[in-house]
């Protein structure tokens, strides 16, 4: 029986600045949730999102106020044996709310798989890989930096995909700051663009152009997340490869994206998609479609990271592998194991849940009172 639900905020510096075209973060807001059964089991989700409402529709506060107030009561006292039947509950009875759907969905299944004793992704369907290659975001506005950061990385065998976030200043800036990353590191590393929905269609041709004669790998959401036909334009016009974002919230976004021919690559987020089952559904009308794959993230802490990681690894296509550094950008570890990077790769846990556990005393310190 599902006895209690408990929501935390902790605010965590992040290392440097990190420069969206939407929001400076310089601190994290990890949302996280705890669910406790009748017999003694736990399980944990995260609800973690980026920029206040700078970025989605759901801030961290409202997404906490809305799983104490609304979403907990419809959960207490039923069977935590029969987590697809909660969720199926939540589903029909609250509108939106996805993040809050995930941290939920996600605590669910920890509890259940360690009351089975299997990995998370044993209730996915089963991991057709252990270790996920990790993209580094590059964000702190300067170009020096970023390439220091890059080189630095490359040397240590951290990262050796890199996502430039662009957006923010004028396009001929933007250009000039990515191409010049690009010929810095030349072919030992995948140079990507993510510009957070802030061009114009005009603007995103202009640029889009110049970067696909960089060499550039990836364009990840140029234009408004609501502008699909634009975003289907581009796709249309251009040989590098297109990704959605912010463009897709859920499964009904990735078939309407996959209908309209809208993009050659589905960022799998997911909180955005609504939980972990959704993000499976996303990822399926991809490979019907034939659109690339790649693992996402709103920069969570441990467990939200550890949760898509589970995710992904049931993916036997991805393509365009993963960015799930969200932990190493954050100046606290909050697992009391942190996860393992290693070779340019986040190793898929292997213990029973999500395989990674909370540190309480962390918990405690960091918790917003
Ligand atoms: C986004 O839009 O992709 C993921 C990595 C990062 O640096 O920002 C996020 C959000
Ligand atoms: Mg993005």
């Amino acid at each position: 029986m599902i006895q209690t639900i408990d929501t935390f905020l902790l605010d965590v510096p992040t290392i440097r600045p990190h420069k969206l075209s939407v929001a400076t973060m310089n601190t994290q807001t990890l949302v996280l949730v705890r669910i406790r059964c009748a017999d003694g089991i736990q399980g944990w989700g995260e609800a973690t999102t980026i920029g206040g409402l700078n970025y989605g529709d759901e801030s961290p506060e409202s997404i906490k106020v809305n799983i104490d107030t609304h979403i907990a009561p419809l959960l207490l006292g039923m069977d935590a044996g029969a987590p697809a039947k909660a969720m199926a509950k939540v589903r029909r009875t609250i509108q939106g709310n996805r993040f809050a759907k995930c941290a939920l969905e996600t605590a669910l299944l920890d509890a259940q798989a360690r009351r089975l004793d299997v990995p998370l992704s044993e209730l996915l369907g089963g991991r057709v890989r252990d270790t996920l290659p990790v993209a580094w975001t590059l964000a702190s506005g300067d170009t020096a930096r970023d390439i220091a950061e890059a080189e630095h990385m490359l040397d240590i065998r951290r990262h050796r995909i890199f996502k430039l976030k662009i957006g923010l200043r004028e396009v001929d800036a933007d250009v000039a700051h990515v191409l010049a990353i690009k010929r810095a590191l030349g072919d030992r590393a995948s140079v990507r663009v993510d510009v957070n929905q802030a061009w114009s269609e005009a603007d995103a041709v202009r640029a889009i152009a110049r970067l696909q004669d960089g060499a550039i790998d990836l364009v990840e959401q140029p234009v408004k997340a609501r502008n699909t036909a634009a975003l289907a334009r581009l796709t249309r016009r251009f040989d590098v490869a297109i990704m959605a974002d912010e463009a897709l919230h859920g499964p009904d976004d990735a078939m309407l994206l996959a209908r309209m021919d809208a993009a050659g690559v589905y960022a799998v987020k997911i909180t955005q998609s609504g939980g972990l089952l959704p993000a499976l559904d996303v990822a399926a009308v991809a490979r019907l479609a034939g659109i690339g794959l790649y693992g996402g993230t709103m920069l969570e802490g441990g467990i939200g990271t550890a949760a898509t990681a589970h995710v992904c690894s049931t993916f036997a296509d991805l393509a365009w592998d993963t960015e799930l550094f969200g932990p190493l950008l954050l100046t606290e570890e909050v697992l009391s194991e942190p996860l393992v990077y290693r070779d340019f790769a986040l190793q898929v846990p292997t213990g029973p849940g999500l395989g990674v556990d909370i540190d309480t005393d962390k918990l405690r310190r960091l918790r917003r009172q």
